[in-house]
């Protein structure tokens, strides 16, 4: 079974689309009419029926009941990557990687769906293969949350007892440094600041012992030529990794075209913040396809010391599917429930099985 979508203006269009496609054989899965205008069919076939071949009229094939549970979970990836906003070409894809598989679970579909078309990789903590490690810059639009991600990134070396150095280079805008030094503050690590590619590279210098060293960047318009420019200039300074900080949530057009601004300056890997306040990552999911970017990490909380996990198929894939409620042994108290929709966040992402 492969199931298949098309957009197109009008219904009885794309039940020719998929005529033309699929052949007299597929089976309409579901129909939707889209925001922006138009209707999106999925359509399912047999997989003999070769999308290539010219329509063959078999009337006993058209007819033939379909095993019911691969067309749920086919419906509820699609359903899924709707709710999301993930753009037509993209859900195709991901849709066409979910079809055919073995598994009930829409969840593990989108999970392994996510797995064939996108790359994961998660930061180390440090310490383990001390020469390979680089240090890394985090960088990214203004807002996007590089500063606490660094705070996170530093804190959780150091619960696993890494020496960690921080440096920041966001020296310039009021308010830049003095954030990060609260929390290398409480986390009893030294803030070197620098001002120049200069300074950094003596920074670096300063911190090659160390077993993690992550570098904050003042936040770059991804448009400005002049900043990037800067930027650029910095990540010169020295051999350091620079990581995407996008916050999910993001217009999807705006996310891709970012993504591709920063993969110009040598990003190769995206760290995806907010995960706990966005409802729809159609833009993450587009900034990493059309840069062709690696996801590392993601953060689903606004506290320091929590809510930084190494993302990975499953861990995303839950995230985006709606997950069945347990049962509540007892009433939840009010301040509890303030903290759910975090917690849930967390737990989607800890419970699933773990990237290489
Ligand atoms: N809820 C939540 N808030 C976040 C997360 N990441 C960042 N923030 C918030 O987003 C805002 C911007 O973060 P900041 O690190 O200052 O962004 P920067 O300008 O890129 O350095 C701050 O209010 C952060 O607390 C997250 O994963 N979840
Ligand atoms: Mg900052």
């Amino acid at each position: 079974m492969r199931l298949k979508s098309f957009h197109a203006k009008t219904m009885a269009e794309a039940m020719r689309l998929v005529r033309q496609q699929l052949g007299d054989d597929a089976i309409i899965v579901a129909t939707r009419e889209e925001e922006g205008g138009g209707v999106r069919v999925t359509a399912a076939v047999e997989e003999d029926a070769h999308p290539s071949e010219p329509a063959r009229v078999n009337a006993a094939v058209a007819h033939r009941p379909v095993a019911e549970p691969e067309i749920d979970v086919g419906e509820a990836v699609a359903d899924a990557l709707h709710r999301h906003g993930v753009p037509a070409s993209l859900a195709e894809q991901l849709i066409d990687a979910a079809a055919g598989l073995d598994t009930e679970d829409p969840t593990l579909a989108l999970g392994a769906a996510l797995d064939a078309v996108f790359t994961f990789h998660p930061l180390a903590n440090g310490g383990t293969s001390r020469a390979a490690m680089r240090p890394l810059a985090l960088v990214g639009p203004p807002g996007s949350g590089k500063t606490l991600t660094v705070a996170k990134l530093a804190a959780r070396a150091v619960l696993k007892n890494r020496s960690v150095g921080v440096i920041t280079t966001d020296t310039v805008r009021a308010g830049g440094v003095d954030q990060l030094a609260a929390f290398t503050r409480l986390l009893k690590v030294k803030l070197h600041r620098v001002e120049d590619p200069e300074a950094l590279g003596g920074a670096l210098d300063f911190s090659r012992g160390n077993d993690l060293t992550v570098i904050d960047t003042a936040g770059r318009n991804p448009f400005d030529a002049e900043e990037m420019g800067d930027l650029r200039a910095l990540l010169a300074a020295g051999d350091v990794e620079p990581v995407l900080v996008l916050p999910a949530g993001m217009d999807t057009v705006e996310a891709a075209e970012t993504g591709l601004a920063f993969k110009a300056l040598g990003v190769k890997r995206l760290l995806v913040t907010r995960l706990d306040v966005a409802r729809r990552f159609g833009s993450t999911l587009t900034a990493a396809h059309r840069a062709r970017l690696v996801f590392c990490d993601g953060t689903v909380a606004p506290k320091v010391a929590e809510g930084l996990t190494p993302l990975n198929p499953v861990a995303l894939a839950r995230l985006m599917m709606p997950q069945p409620e347990k049962p509540a042994a007892k009433p939840v108290p009010a301040k509890a429930r303030a903290k759910t929709r975090e917690t849930k966040a967390a737990h989607a992402v800890s419970s699933s099985r773990t990237a290489p």
